[in-house]
């Protein structure tokens, strides 16, 4: 009989087809779709994410994890409503204007949306008003910018007075990473965080949203 904790070894193992069966086998015998979500499917990335960041894992294993647990998500997401799984919080992902690179970034939108998060993921070459006009729209408690190249890192920061000038910079937090950026040069622009890798950026949003009351207050 299939078990949760073979859930959760098939994400681990990035096992595609195995996960099909598995979850399949949990809904026909009974279990409640959100202890498949919960205690099988996430329970598999939360396992990834520290082999991730201690170097035990690397990025296509983890492409393959998070594609696993996607693959098994299919099968419960239409057994539930949207309000069963509450959200952890909204963020908003996007590689900055005149970057194309989005391989970290996707890295990191699979394991926000791993850990519970609604990601808003606006893809590469993201201009600075589009990432404003995010903001307004979706109201995210957080917004993340990826770059890969000193030519664009000043991107972060146009975007940033950008978010200042349309009055909404007060409204979130802003996450910064990719290759070139440093926690020196978050500083200096004014983001309020800086992770060097995926799994650390998630844990900073948890840090983040843990310290931050309601999403109202940081509105005000
Ligand atoms: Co380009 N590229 N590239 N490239 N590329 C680099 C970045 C480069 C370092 C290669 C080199 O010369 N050694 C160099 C930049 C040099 C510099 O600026 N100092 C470079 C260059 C120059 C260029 C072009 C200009 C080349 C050219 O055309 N002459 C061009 C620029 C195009 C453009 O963007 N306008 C270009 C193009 C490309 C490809 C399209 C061919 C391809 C991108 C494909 C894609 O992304 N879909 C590409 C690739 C693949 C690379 C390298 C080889 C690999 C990048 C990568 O995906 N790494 C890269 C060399 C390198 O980094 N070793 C290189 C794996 C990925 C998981 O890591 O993205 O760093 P990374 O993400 C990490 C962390 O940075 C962090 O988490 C991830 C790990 O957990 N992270 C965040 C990333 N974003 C985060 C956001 C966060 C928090 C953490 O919060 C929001």
């Amino acid at each position: 009989m299939a078990t949760l904790n073979d859930v959760s070894q098939c994400v681990l193992d990035g096992d595609l087809d195995g996960i099909k069966v598995l979850v399949q086998a949990l809904i026909d015998d009974g279990t409640d779709p959100i202890v498949i979500i919960n205690d099988g499917l996430i329970a598999g990335m939360n396992i990834v994410a520290p082999l991730f960041k201690s170097g035990e894992m690397f990025v296509p294993e983890v492409m393959e994890s998070a594609d696993t647990m996607n693959e098994g998500m299919k099968l419960v997401k239409p057994l539930i409503t949207d309000e069963d799984i509450p959200s952890k919080g909204k963020i908003i992902i996007g590689t900055v204007n005149g970057d194309l690179h989005d391989i970290g970034k996707n890295l990191l939108v699979m394991m926000m949306e791993s850990r519970g998060y609604t990601v808003i993921d606006l893809g590469v070459d993201v201009k600075e008003e589009v990432f404003s006009a995010a903001v307004k729209e979706h109201k995210p408690n957080i917004v993340g910018m990826s770059s890969l190249l000193t030519t664009t890192m000043m991107k972060i920061e146009s975007t940033i007075k950008q978010l200042v000038a349309d009055g909404v910079r007060n409204q979130v937090k802003i996450i910064i990473g990719g290759a070139p950026v440093t926690q020196e040069f978050a500083d200096d622009i004014g983001a309020d965080g800086y992770s060097d890798d995926a799994s650390t950026a998630v844990e900073l949003c948890d840090l983040m949203m843990s310290e931050q009351s309601s999403p109202e207050e940081l509105s005000a």
